[in-house]
């Protein structure tokens, strides 16, 4: 089957809202955002006491750029405010709570009422739909079930979507790729880095993926780039569709890729997107690369207002040929928490990424290893590369060597250490992969 057969675009009554005309998405954001920041503003004493600062009133709201004057919230305040103290409905109304380990200390909560799980259901619903997937999809769903979000919000989505689903949750690879076989698996969701394990380890158990049904992955929750994609889309003879989403705005189901695969629409009838200028704070128009915002506009457990996701990307001003109307965001490479200084200079793990992957013989199993030597900040990139390249002459490795040093230097700017290592040697992810280990001695 050509892939473009694979993953036919689909206009069904479940995705309708992509579609709504601009004037009518918009006349319903409006009344939705009037609704949220009087319920906020009602129930949350943060928001409350942060309007009352800025003299600012729900009256205040009477068009979609009245956003501005609302204030933001970051992630310190769900921090702050822990466990429960941004919920606007009543403990007696919330039928679900997921959480987000933090790098430190305590997770933030989330919380959903019965409706906002059923948004969230929709909003999955239609990311499925929006990867060519339907019912009679068998959908095994290898995010991890849990409080991470990435597992039960997939799994209600693909339910209300009429699929099969298989909760297989992440972990035991080797169960994964038995279940993937035997009961006809269609469709994928985990993490990109744990499909590549996956399509490593079937292969070393003797299981042909391309040869399955196995059709589409819906991939998400890190950040990869366009080039993994393809890797992938190779390795397993699948279309691989990049999700996106947030705990802190309901989890996946925030912005989906469709078949034209250049960026993730955002269900912005729910989920109100604005970018903005990291160091002024001030708004971005459409087509410039800023911090995304959101704004929930229908979340009722814990509406999100103008929160600062610390992902950058920008909103794609052209329409999408696959007809719907909702706007895209490019896809997600870079967090700002994510970035890292070396010598000066600002380094993204995904821009590795993409000086690694441009050269062939390497596999897309990496990491880096920051040490700091005196005053100086080293930079160690490990990458493994094909059983054929080690088992070459060591002229042949060099020479690799010096490729991929050259590709880094190049993307960067600064030299990096490459280290050449065998396959599986870098430790491979249930979930999301960690890709930098600094070791600099900050004190
Ligand atoms: O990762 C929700 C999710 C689950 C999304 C399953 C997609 C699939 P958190 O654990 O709160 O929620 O992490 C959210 O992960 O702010 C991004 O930095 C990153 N992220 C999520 N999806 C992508 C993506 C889930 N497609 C944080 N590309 C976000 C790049 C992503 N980064």
């Amino acid at each position: 089957m050509a892939s473009s057969d694979k993953c036919a675009a689909k206009f069904n009554p479940v995705s309708a809202p992509d579609y709504l005309p601009k004037k009518q998405l918009q006349s319903l954001q409006l009344s939705r955002l009037k609704m949220i920041v009087q319920r906020a503003y009602d129930y949350v004493a943060l928001f409350r006491q942060r309007m009352d600062q800025r003299k600012v009133t729900p009256d205040d709201i009477q068009s979609l750029d009245d956003i501005t004057k609302l204030p933001f919230t970051v992630k310190t305040d769900l921090r702050d405010t822990y466990p429960f103290g941004l919920f606007a409905s009543p403990i007696s109304d919330i039928v679900r709570l997921h959480a987000s380990s933090g790098t430190t200390g305590k997770p933030i909560v989330v919380a959903y009422t019965q409706k906002d799980i059923d948004v969230w259901a929709s909003v999955m619903v239609r990311t499925f739909a929006a990867c060519g997937l339907g019912a009679g999809d068998i959908i095994q769903n290898s995010y991890g079930y849990g409080l991470f979000t990435g597992g039960l919000g997939a799994h209600y989505g693909a339910e209300s979507l009429g699929a099969t689903v298989i909760p297989t949750s992440g972990g035991n690879t080797d169960r994964q790729i038995m279940v993937m076989k035997d009961f006809g698996v269609t469709a994928i969701c985990c993490t990109p880095s744990y499909f590549l394990h996956l399509i490593e380890r079937a292969s070393e158990m003797g299981v042909d993926l391309k040869a399955l049904p196995l059709r589409v992955g819906v991939f998400g929750a890190e950040p990869w780039t366009d080039s993994m994609r393809i890797r992938i889309e190779k390795g397993a003879n699948i279309k691989a569709f990049d999700i996106y989403g947030l705990s802190e705005i309901i989890g996946p189901g925030v912005a989906s890729a469709c078949c034209a695969q250049e960026g993730l629409h955002i269900f912005e009838d729910h989920f109100y997107p604005e970018i903005i200028d990291p160091e002024t704070l001030e708004p971005l128009p459409d087509g410039t690369e800023g911090e995304l915002v959101f704004t929930t506009l229908s979340k009722l457990a814990m509406p999100a207002i103008r929160y600062r996701t610390r992902d950058i990307t920008e909103i794609i001003t052209e329409p999408c040929s696959c007809g719907r109307t909702i706007r895209r965001i490019k896809r997600v490479g870079r967090r700002s928490d994510d970035m890292f200084i070396i010598r000066g200079v600002n380094v993204f793990p995904s821009q590795i990424e993409e000086a690694l992957l441009a050269v062939e013989g390497t596999l897309p199993h990496y990491q880096i290893v920051l040490t700091r030597k005196g005053d100086l900040d080293q930079m160690e990139i490990q990458v493994e590369v094909t059983a054929d390249v080690f088992s070459d002459k060591v002229r042949a490795l060099e020479e690799l060597q010096h490729k991929l040093g050259q590709s880094v230097e190049h993307t960067l700017g600064i030299r990096a250490k490459i280290s050449l290592v065998q396959p599986h040697t870098i430790q491979r992810s249930e979930g999301k992969a960690k890709r930098v280990i600094d070791n600099r001695d900050m004190s």
